[in-house]
């Protein structure tokens, strides 16, 4: 069970932070994405992908982000579909997609992939037509495909969230509809959750405002009885940055940002939301001195069913599965030649090939997990 505390912790939280306007719309699509796939026998898979923004005004121009661009999230969504799960794409709003993937965010903007057809003797018409360059042609096919798949048979959910609130809210909501898939419910949460939140007590409504123009206005409409909505003349104006010297600049400028810690929700999601499901989080960490050790905290402390570590740097080409009872295991893509001295032992950046892998890591991870997962099934049956 989880500890009293951290359901109190709970309780406040969402009570006092607003869940995103289409939360139940979200729960309504999965509860019956989730009740049709039960039906049929199939596992599903939540997973969650890219970054959560925090948010420092209510109506919001600023926020804080944390690193994910949804590359991780997106390419297992796919592996996944590959492997017979229906999944719940739970996702940061415009980050990578399973399968828009390969042609969005990308270096090339997705018109170098079209050409123009003059049209052709024996088509009937002269008119020009758009069609995917010669070369790219059966690459498209393949993804094009894969996607119309997935649609065609409902095995695929897409739901957007922005910031920490609306993510936080939503993976408790789901999770929750994921309780009657008993064991064959998984979580496999890649998203990049922000650890610290303003609460909503001490954030500013409007954009906070940088000089105190707008104060100077409001004192005059104070005086002259009036609403403050005429424009100022004189008063305080926006710095300039002539001779700026950072060092000089008044403490009152300055925005000094107070964030409290996001409570840790993994605990309850273990023990409350979604019990018989296995559980999956990811660790990043920058430091490969503390990776393995930081994920082996976060499994005892959580009691989940494995913790997948990876490095920013290296993240593409090797990840470590940490579960209880099992050693810990990496899992690497495969380079031409090996990895001579470097087997064995986590890569350091300087030892990475300068273009990307030949090969997606995903393509070793979602097999792996989907084993576990099995044996995670077999053994809640037993
Ligand atoms: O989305 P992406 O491929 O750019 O990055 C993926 C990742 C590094 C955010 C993910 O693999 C991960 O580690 N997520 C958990 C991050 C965390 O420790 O909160």
């Amino acid at each position: 069970m989880a500890s009293s505390q951290s359901v109190q912790a709970e309780d406040a939280y969402f009570s006092s932070n607003p869940p995103p306007r289409l939360l139940a719309s979200h729960l309504a699509q999965a509860e019956s994405f989730i009740t049709a796939h039960a039906a049929a026998g199939h596992r599903v898979v939540l997973i969650t992908s890219g970054g959560t923004t925090v948010p420092l005004e209510k109506q919001t121009v600023r926020f804080i982000d944390n690193f994910s661009a949804g590359t991780r999230g997106a390419t297992s969504a796919e592996y996944f579909l590959s492997a017979g799960y229906a999944v719940i794409f739970l996702h940061r709003e415009f980050s990578l997609q399973p399968y828009s993937r390969h042609y969005t965010h990308a270096k090339d903007c997705f018109l170098d992939f079209l050409d123009e057809d003059e049209g052709g003797a024996g088509r009937g018409d002269d008119a020009t037509r758009v069609v995917v360059r010669k070369q790219d042609q059966s690459r498209i096919l393949d993804v094009l495909r894969e996607y119309k798949k997935a649609k065609r048979s409902n095995m695929l959910l897409m739901l957007p969230f922005v910031t920490i609130g609306d993510y936080l809210h939503e993976l408790r909501g789901i999770a929750r509809l994921m309780r009657p898939l008993g064991p064959s419910g998984l979580l496999y949460l890649a998203a990049a959750v922000s650890d610290f939140f303003v609460p909503p007590e001490r954030m500013s409504e409007h954009k906070i405002q940088s000089t105190n123009a707008v104060q100077a206005l409001q004192d005059r409409a104070k005086e002259s009885g009036g609403d403050g909505s005429k424009s100022s003349s004189g008063g305080d104006e926006d710095e300039t940055f002539d001779n700026f010297d950072a060092s000089r600049v008044p403490r009152s400028k300055r925005l000094v940002v107070d964030l409290d810690p996001v409570p840790k929700f993994l605990e309850n999601l273990v023990d409350g939301w979604a019990p018989e499901g296995m559980i999956v989080s990811y660790k990043l960490e920058t430091d490969p001195a503390i990776l393995v050790h930081k994920a082996r905290t976060s499994l005892d402390r959580y009691q989940h069913h494995l913790v997948i570590g990876n490095l920013l740097t290296t993240r593409k080409w090797e990840v470590v599965f940490v579960s209880p009872r099992r050693e810990d295991k990496w899992l690497r893509v495969a380079r031409q030649g090996g990895w001579g001295e470097a087997e064995g032992r986590p890569l350091r950046a300087d030892e990475l090939p300068p273009e990307e892998p030949a090969e997606e890591i995903e393509a070793l991870i979602i097999p792996a997990v989907s084993e576990l997962h099995d044996v995670h099934i077999a053994s809640r049956k037993a």
